[in-house]
């Protein structure tokens, strides 16, 4: 089915799937697990083929950089396509993504060094839930995370890491070259995998990567899913990158100024010293081999 417009198709699917829309796309619900996890939700009361359609056309296209949400609607299509009951089916997803979670969680706080003093950037449920095992293990000593201009995500970050007694300090982005001394390592989140293994992650994640490695000399991680692969890239195709609002960063600029907010930026495998998934920490240039044998389903056509 050719791809209609969100207008008219927002007309065409059940409530719940228009209002997941709308939250995915104001970032109400953010993070690409989030993202994932509450796309395939709306699906739950979906019974036939082309509400179905309709309803992933809508989804993949609240934001454009999300393959695990893509893939986890790609999910629910082909589990339906092979005769299963779509609710079942997307419980089925939930219990992939949740098993995935425990394992990166049990690995990321086993990995990190002791008494780490970890720099991170944006909000990653990923990077949170290691950071936090690590504390309970007697692990962590404390975060630094960048605030995360336009959306201020590393706020959400550093609010919930220290409601579990984390010790937490928080400055603007700019300010991370200075900071980033006091850390032993950087721990991100991913957005997408693509199959050279560059990393797409929240705007400012290149430069925390080119810092931590190259300048600093300390180890660059990324905490992510083997499910945030984008098959497309194996075909050649660019994964887009979302050019968000300029209101986000200027509400009125001055009449001729053109303000650009891009949501996400690439970083070269070359800056990443591991991946830490549910196959283990591994090299970049494994992601995609090891998502192969994991989740084969990713890289089938539908
Ligand atoms: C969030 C962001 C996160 C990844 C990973 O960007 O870049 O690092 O999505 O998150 P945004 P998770 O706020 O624009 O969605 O580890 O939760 O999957």
């Amino acid at each position: 089915m050719r791809e209609k417009k969100p207008e008219k198709l927002k007309q065409e699917v059940r409530k719940e799937v228009k209002e997941t829309y709308e939250q995915i796309k104001k970032m109400e619900i953010q993070g690409a697990t989030d993202v994932a996890l509450e796309a395939v939700k709306s699906l739950k009361k979906e019974k036939e083929e082309e509400e179905l359609e309709k309803a992933t056309n809508l989804l993949k296209q609240s934001r454009p950089t999300e393959p695990m949400m893509r893939n986890g609607l790609k999910y629910i299509k082909s589990r339906y396509r092979e005769g299963e009951k779509i609710k079942k089916a997307v419980k089925e997803f939930q219990e992939i993504v949740n098993n995935a979670v425990e394992e990166i969680k049990e690995k990321g706080a086993t990995y990190l060094p002791e008494n780490a003093k970890v720099i991170t950037h944006c909000h990653s449920s990923l990077v949170e839930k290691i950071l936090i095992e690590a504390r309970g293990r007697g692990k962590l000593e404390k975060v630094i995370v960048t605030e995360t201009r336009p959306r201020y995500q590393g706020r959400i970050t550093a609010e919930e890491l220290s409601d579990k007694g984390i010790p937490v300090t928080v400055c603007v982005d700019s300010a991370r070259i200075e900071l980033i001394d006091e850390a032993d390592i950087s721990l991100v989140g991913a957005d997408v995998i693509t199959s050279d293994s560059y990393l797409l992650n929240k705007i400012g994640t290149h430069e925390l990567a080119l810092t931590s490695h190259n300048i600093k000399g300390k180890n660059f991680l990324v905490a992510t899913q083997l499910l945030k692969i984008a098959p497309m890239t194996l075909k050649g195709k660019r994964q887009e990158i979302e050019e968000r609002d300029p209101k986000e960063v200027w509400d009125h600029p001055p009449k001729g100024v053109t303000v650009r907010n891009p949501a996400f930026d690439a970083t070269p495998p070359r800056y990443i010293n591991s991946m830490i998934t549910e196959h283990g920490v591994i090299h970049p240039f494994n992601a995609i081999d090891n998502a192969r044998k994991r989740y084969p389903w990713i890289f089938n056509q539908i």
